[in-house]
């Protein structure tokens, strides 16, 4: 029996060792075939690597969702989330690292970076690594957007609604519910389980 993503996160307390997220989007087809096909040859490309930093690892649940900014008419989004618990503590170095090997696995899935914000085969932004800050133009943690969207918080709540993101002051649950309260975008809807994407 699988089990459910509170037993992988393991006891509460361990949850307060530094965590590491990472954001998963996609909304243009790849040479695996549509973004579920997509996200789901990525999952065990992208597992060992986040093993090596630490675990468990937990998989979010995929979600539609609505394309927020970038060029009308662009098809939903695919979006998901994926967090380690109990990371080592990053470094500048480390996250450069991770950054090239998430760029190299977008490649894979022949991503083109185009237009700023414009659709893409697949996406993956990290979100956090511990209390890490980074301030360059090519690395941005935490991510400056991460508390503002609803692809983002959803996956995480779905995750682990307690979770404090670092730099929040509410956990990802009461933030995406005040997002959802406000209307903004239509919210998030999540799908069931795939082959390959258990629930
Ligand atoms: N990513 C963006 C911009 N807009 N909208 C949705 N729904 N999902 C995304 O992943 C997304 C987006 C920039 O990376
Ligand atoms: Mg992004
Ligand atoms: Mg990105």
């Amino acid at each position: 029996m699988r089990a459910s993503l509170a037993d992988q996160a393991g006891s509460a307390a361990d949850r307060h060792q530094p965590s590491l997220a990472i954001a998963l989007g996609a909304n243009l087809p790849s040479p695996a075939g549509p973004p579920l096909a997509t996200l789901v040859a990525l999952r065990p490309l992208l597992e060992p690597l986040l093993q090596r930093l630490g675990g468990p690892v937990c998989w979010s649940p995929l979600f539609r969702t609505a394309p927020v900014g970038g060029p009308a008419h662009q098809p939903d989004f695919l979006n998901a989330a994926v967090l380690v618990w109990q990371v080592a503590p990053g470094s500048d170095a480390a996250a450069r690292r991770l950054l090239a090997n998430l760029q190299g696995l977008e490649q894979r899935f022949a991503r083109e970076r185009r237009q700023h914000w414009g659709p893409r085969s697949l996406d993956l932004d990290l979100l956090w690594w511990g209390d890490l800050q980074a301030r360059a133009p090519e690395l941005e943690l935490p991510h400056p957007r991460l508390l503002e969207r609803s692809f983002v918080l959803a996956p995480l709540a779905a995750i682990e609604p307690a979770l404090v993101a670092p730099g929040a002051t509410a956990p990802v649950a009461a933030l995406l519910a005040q997002l959802e309260a406000a209307a903004a975008f239509p919210p998030p809807r999540q799908l069931a389980g795939q082959p390959g994407w258990p629930d």
